[in-house]
């Protein structure tokens, strides 16, 4: 093996492994949890989380604007009316959290809310 044969070797590798860097790393993304906002609820009502990971939650509103909030959580969306909003946390605490909407949506409102539970 020559000089240049081991010098394209060593280039391919070096290439091979950050190709496989970066795809490591596009798997590494947080897990997406799709959750649906409407008068007067959050569907699905339950969600469970780990400590320490870090997801990202896809928040989509079916009728008017709706807020996402849980201050431990350190949760505070808005969720404009017919659109979409992400909020991407790391739970860092075990426990069982309700997160509530807090942007008035009509006389049902004070009952929108849905648990979650990190453990
Ligand atoms: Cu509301």
């Amino acid at each position: 093996m020559n000089r240049t044969t081991l010098f394209l070797g060593v280039a391919f590798s070096m290439c091979v492994l950050s190709l496989s860097g970066g795809r490591a790393r596009a798997q590494g993304e947080p897990k997406v949890i799709p959750i649906v906002a409407k008068r007067f609820e959050f569907l699905p009502h339950e969600l469970k989380l780990k400590k320490g990971e870090t997801v990202t939650i896809h928040l989509t509103s079916e009728d008017v604007e709706h807020g996402f909030f849980n201050r431990k959580l350190k949760i505070d969306a808005d969720i404009p009316a017919g659109q979409s909003a992400d909020v991407t946390i790391t739970p860092q605490q075990e426990g069982k959290f309700l997160i509530i909407c807090d942007h008035f949506c009509g006389a049902q409102h004070g009952n929108m809310h849905m648990s979650v539970e990190v453990e």
